[in-house]
């Protein structure tokens, strides 16, 4: 088990449960109900296949059962990555039926990363499809229990599950299902993307997320008549929680689910299923509104549309109305917590300039200085964020703890933003080293590591380079260490060493030396800003 969360001390508790933000629900529990209460209704769509409440919920049950036949046990912790498949929600609904614990990794995950999660989270469990995109999730398991195998048991829970087992769609009655777990325990780990070295795991309970998902219902407009669709990968936070598929399910809604976020597949379905609001990271809203004039799709179902995970301008936030006929919600968020959303009756000036507000009254933002005093409103600082859905620690991970939370336990962001007036924020940038390419967070330090594993790279540093379409690109400046190895082949050995295809450097610089300062002596932080300098200045 994890350890009973104890990071929100009791008074902060007891203040979230006295205001009703924490309401004592649980993802199994909140999902029979849905059953119960609208078991006809469509809960998920994929492809041909329509799967109502009833269904799902069934589902649900059957694979918790199939877990616990296999040798899991409640408080377990196991690895899925599935992309946007039905068998996503009865893979993860099972999960959370028999009291175990999701680590959401994403479809473009690899060896090293999954390892990582394995290991960090010491899970006993991974969950896959046969197949997606063309890749054989099956080698991944194997290579996966080969290099940790406490990972005892492999769930295939779409296509052929060969020498694993498969996901079971009839419920084993002679399984005795679990009681339920409360809803103050950690409920799933989602994956961090920060900015130093890997991932860490973010433990949310069941009570502080499903309060940012219904809140953020509340916000986006999503009730029961609502169509869902997920176009961004089904385990991303964004797609999930704001007000993503979890908040739809929660509100009795219909998710429908796109196998790829592109014009080609989502625009059909929206018209098919008359979808009215979906999340864009910005380079796929700027795909979708280039092509919305051109399409012969009926798009006008589409009410709201929220674009988030990097900052997307106010040149083209303004186009979202008359181009896709809906209303714009910007979101900035976190899957660490803390979500912001423009209103959907803000002024258009708002809706278009600002990365919105809080969803809660009793979410504490701060901006503050590099010592860590207040600036005052409309400077730029340093974003600190505490508040009733915001983790107060990451998961098995003391070092990144003692930097990343304040003593007073503010979750320190790494984002500069200015606040405005009412309470709106503008995101500014990053503090830290992370390059956001499209809403992927890459770690510099990360993919630095594994560059200097290789025989020819005597040092790497990673840069972001701004980029028209994806926000920002991947810049990796190489000193060579004798003959060069070619970008090319740097690349492809990348590739091998098992990691993330958005990880691998999109442009990679060769170099003599990395300018230092007079006394040779320069911080990675201060070396990748003069890299970064030195390159936009050439251009
Ligand atoms: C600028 N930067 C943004 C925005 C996130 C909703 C929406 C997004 C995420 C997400 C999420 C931004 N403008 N509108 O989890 O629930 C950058 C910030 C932030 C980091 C978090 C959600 N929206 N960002 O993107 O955990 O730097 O969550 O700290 O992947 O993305 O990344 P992530």
């Amino acid at each position: 088990m994890i350890p009973p969360q104890q990071s929100w001390p009791e008074a902060f508790a007891r203040r979230y449960r006295e205001k009703g933000y924490w309401r004592g629900e649980t993802f199994a529990g909140f999902l029979r109900q849905r059953a119960e209460q609208r078991p006809d209704a469509v809960a998920i769509v994929d492809g041909e296949r329509r799967w109502s409440y009833a269904a799902l919920w069934a589902r649900a049950e059957a694979a918790a059962a199939g877990y616990l036949r296999a040798g899991l046990r409640p408080g377990d912790r196991v690895v899925v990555q599935l992309g946007n498949v039905a068998e996503f929600f009865s893979g993860v609904f099972g999960l959370f039926r028999a009291g175990m614990i999701p680590v959401y990794a994403l479809p473009a995950h690899r060896i090293t990363e999954i390892a990582h999660f394995a290991r960090r989270a010491e899970a006993a469990g991974y969950v896959i499809a046969e197949r997606g995109d063309g890749f054989d999730y099956r080698a991944l398991a194997r290579a996966l229990q080969a290099e940790v195998p406490a990972v005892r048991h492999v769930f295939v829970a779409a296509g052929d599950a060969g020498e694993f087992h498969a996901l079971p769609v009839e419920r084993d009655e002679a399984i005795a299902l679990p009681a339920e777990v409360s809803s103050s325990d950690v409920a799933f780990l989602q994956i961090s993307g920060g900015s130093t070295g890997l991932s860490k795991l973010i433990p949310r309970t069941h009570d502080d997320y499903l309060y940012s998902c219904w809140a953020s219902n509340a916000i986006c407009n999503v009730t029961e008549r609502s169509v869902f669709l997920v176009a961004l990968p089904a385990a991303h936070n964004f797609p999930m929680s704001s007000p993503g598929h979890i908040g739809a399910l929660h509100a009795g809604a219909t998710v429908v689910l796109s196998p790829s976020p592109s014009p080609d597949a989502a625009f059909p379905l929206i018209e098919r299923e008359r979808v009215t609001i979906t999340g864009l990271v910005p380079p796929l809203a700027l795909l979708w509104l280039q092509a919305a004039p051109g399409t012969r799709h009926d798009l006008s179902s589409l009410e709201v549309l929220l674009v988030g995970g990097a900052k997307f301008t106010p040149e083209a936030a303004r186009r979202v109305r008359p181009v896709l006929g809906c209303t714009l919600q910007q979101v900035f968020g976190m899957a660490e917590g803390l979500v912001n959303y423009t209103r959907l009756d803000d002024p258009e000036e708002t809706i278009t300039h600002t990365q919105g507000r809080p969803i809660s009254p009793d979410d504490e933002v701060l901006v503050v200085d590099d010592l860590g005093n207040p600036v005052p409103e409309g400077q730029p600082g340093h974003l600190l964020a505490r508040g009733p859905y915001t983790i107060r620690r990451y998961h098995n991970d003391d070092a990144a703890n003692a930097r990343a939370f304040t003593a007073d336990g503010f979750y320190r962001t790494g984002d500069i933003v200015r606040h405005l007036p009412g309470g709106y924020l503008e995101v500014q940038g990053r503090a830290g080293d992370h390059i956001n390419r499209a809403g992927e967070k890459i770690s510099a330090e990360e993919i630095e590591d594994h560059l200097l594993a290789h025989p020819r790279v005597f040092d790497a540093a990673i840069v972001s380079i701004p980029d028209d379409y994806l926000g920002e690109r991947s810049c990796a400046f190489i000193i060579p260490d004798g003959e060069k190895p070619g970008a090319a082949a740097l690349k492809a050995w990348m590739r091998q060493r098992g990691i993330a295809e958005f990880k691998v450097p999109d442009q990679i610089v060769f170099t003599e030396a990395f300018a230092t300062t007079a006394a040779g002596k320069v911080s990675r932080k201060e070396l990748r800003a003069r890299l970064r300098a030195a390159f936009l200045e050439q251009q």
